[in-house]
């Protein structure tokens, strides 16, 4: 809405409204990103996030989430309602508003000290413009009201009910089959952010309910103890080095901050970082301000203790190892960078977390000497394993160093020198490595052959992941570093594609490898670099017809299709249990040429969810592990919700 239009009669308005949610229905992708699977799950995030604003005001202790048959969703809470009164100068109920005017978010007096969530912020008339239909009440003063739209155009005035005695709105809605590619909600991808918003906002109790199957099922997220719970929560089977999590929350005039964090006996890094309860993938200033202040503090407070031995500092890698953290800073107006808008600009937030963690963290080792102790010991144990690190590395450099450009042996590298159009594989075995390097297109395509299972990184320290052959092959090929050193500017491909077999040892090297990419170069996957290869499960022959069927549906289909009604003579089916039994063309057709092939991108929708994944594939335990890889197959797709 323009201020010009503010006064303006009811037609002009109307015609603005129509025009509005039009360009909506034009454009669904500006508003919500995408009209598939991902922009699909946006629009109850996007519903909730009123909720949850409703919450963050003080108004709200519970929201319940149904996926309803057919996939309609129901979003309930117990707030104030939306205002059902008719706006001054606009001359309709405010809930009307809310649901016809772009960027309002069902919020209209900006006065109060409040910041909102949703990931562009487009509030609930954006959900309204894309759903074949919406019905709203409220529950207010007294009375319940109702109203429904269709494609945001009002089907319904709001109308009166009768009494009620309590508060609340109910917001019902089903995603328009005109608009979105895909209309199936994926429980865990909505469990996921549900449980992480419940962990962002202590106390709120977020209820998710699936009435599609038979059986209900019901989950209900509420954490009185909020980021503690959440950090113990990612921490999950690891055993921690001290028992209590550090934890604090402040509020500046920069921005308020709220930060847990923990140390264990593993290796890896688990910061997850949060500006208005979006998750920024990307990091920020936010993060950059946590970094510095964690090197700093844990440096002063060990030297400041005398104990160093003479010349020993710790790095930030090394004062991360075995951490998790979660950081959550509310900001009043956050500025989004990035590729994918989950990075922080403003500037101003870096001092604010800096000066906070600062403070309270070399409080809290001052007042706890002996955690203090075991996370310094922890760190240094990781200086020292990174020092035989380097010292292994200055020595092997000559022969197949990670740094000055000796690429490793056994790479088939591409002749094009540009990394926006060059890929590599990375190819499970010699021998579908031999294909491949045979069957490619040499100009941009480079391959690289694995040998075997490669290291397991979620149980091994940095000394050990690079003096693996494997790994440091990849590492050298890709030519950005690793962890703290990585630098995407110097990736040598942008896209590197991982080709195993489809079967259970394929997919626990893909596992290994996604682990790799997810633990030590995460950028590669925040930048959308890291792809999986979908090789044919079958071939199915008739005389001189082939065709390749990548499930078993099909393959059935391929099947009837040749077969021109009954006759199904003379069909042959092979199926395929490695790359290996693919000759050089055919792998080149079915897994490898751009133009006929598919592959699917890893992305990571819900960080926790990753970790938890992570966490219970690599770690200790068989049991979760065998679990999922049991029922395994799709899991990328799952990853990649
Ligand atoms: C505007 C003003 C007020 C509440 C809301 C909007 C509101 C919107 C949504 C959307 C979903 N649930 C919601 N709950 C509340 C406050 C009005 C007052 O002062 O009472």
């Amino acid at each position: 809405m323009t201020a010009d239009n503010r006064g303006g009669d009811y037609t002009s308005r109307r015609i603005q409204v129509l025009k509005g949610l039009e360009a909506v229905r034009k454009r669904p992708g500006m508003y919500i990103g995408s009209t598939s699977a991902r922009g699909l799950h946006h629009l109850v995030y996007e519903v909730v996030d009123n909720s949850i604003d409703e919450a963050m005001a003080g108004h709200c202790t519970s929201v319940s989430v149904v996926i309803r048959p057919d996939n309609m969703i129901s979003v309930d809470d117990d707030g104030r309602g939306i205002p059902v009164d008719v706006h001054p100068t606009e001359g309709v109920p405010g809930v009307e508003l809310a649901m016809t005017t772009l960027h309002a978010g069902g919020k209209f007096d900006k006065s109060s000290y409040k910041v909102s969530g949703g990931l562009h912020g487009v509030g609930v008339s954006v959900v309204n413009a894309l759903s074949e239909w919406l019905e709203v009440e409220v529950r207010r003063g007294g009375k319940r009201y109702h109203q429904r739209y269709e494609r945001g155009v009002k089907a319904t005035d709001l109308k009166e009910l009768g009494p009620s005695s309590e508060r609340g709105t109910l917001v019902t809605f089903k995603p328009d089959p005109e608009i979105f590619t895909e209309l199936d909600y994926n429980f865990d991808a909505l469990s996921g952010r549900l449980r992480e918003l419940a962990f962002l906002n202590k106390g709120l109790e977020i209820v998710l309910r699936d009435e599609r199957t038979e059986e209900e099922v019901v989950e209900v997220y509420r954490y009185d103890g909020g980021l503690v719970e959440f950090v113990e929560y990612l921490r999950g089977r690891r055993v921690p080095i001290h028992e209590q999590v550090v934890y604090f929350e402040t509020s500046r005039p920069e921005a308020e901050i709220e930060l847990a964090m923990q140390y264990d006996e593993g290796f890896s890094e688990n910061t997850h970082t949060f500006v208005n309860n979006i998750s920024t993938h990307e990091g920020g200033t936010h993060l950059t301000g946590l970094k510095s202040a964690l090197t700093r503090t844990v440096n002063d407070y060990a030297r400041k203790n005398k104990i160093f031995k003479k010349d020993e500092s710790l790095s930030g890698d090394d004062v991360r190892e075995g951490l998790t953290c979660v950081l959550s800073v509310k900001v009043m107006e956050p500025q989004f960078e990035g590729q994918t808008k989950t990075k922080l600009g403003n500037s101003e937030v870096r001092g604010a977390v800096e000066a906070a963690v600062n403070e309270r963290l070399s409080a809290f080792l001052e007042e706890n000497p002996r955690s203090a102790k075991a996370l310094i010991e922890k760190s240094l144990q990781a200086a020292r394993a990174r020092e035989a690190a380097r010292k292994a590395r200055d020595l092997a450099r000559k022969k197949s160093g990670l740094e000055g450009g000796v690429l490793p042996g056994k790479l088939a590298d591409c002749s094009i020198a540009d990394p926006a159009l060059s890929e590599i594989y990375l190819v499970e075995g010699d021998s579908a490595g031999g294909s491949a390097k045979q069957g490619r297109d040499r100009s941009f395509q480079a391959i690289l052959p694995l040998k075997g299972k490669i290291l397991n990184v979620e149980k091994a320290r940095i000394d050990r992941i690079l003096s693996n052959d494997e790994i440091r092959a990849m590492v050298t090929a890709i030519g950005a570093g690793i962890r703290d050193d990585f630098d995407i500017e110097k990736a040598r491909y942008h896209k590197i594609i991982i080709m195993t077999d489809a079967d259970v040892d394929g997919a626990h090297i893909r596992t290994l490898l996604l682990t790799f990419f997810y633990r030590q170069m995460k950028q590669l996957i925040d930048h959308g670099y890291v792809y999986i290869a979908q090789p044919p499960l079958y071939r199915v022959q008739k005389g001189k017809t082939e065709r390749y069927a990548y499930s078993d549906n099909e393959r059935d289909e391929e099947i009837s299709k040749l077969s021109n009604g009954k006759d199904g003579k003379g069909i042959s089916i092979q199926r395929y249990k490695g790359l290996g039994e693919m000759n050089p063309e055919q792998l080149w057709k079915t897994t490898m040429d751009p133009d006929a092939r598919t592959i699917l991108k890893v992305t990571v929708d819900n960080a926790a969810t990753a970790n938890r994944i992570f966490m219970d594939l690599m770690g200790d335990d068989v049991e979760p592990r065998r679990e999922f890889i049991e029922k395994n197959a799709r899991y990328v797709r799952n990853l990649d919700v």
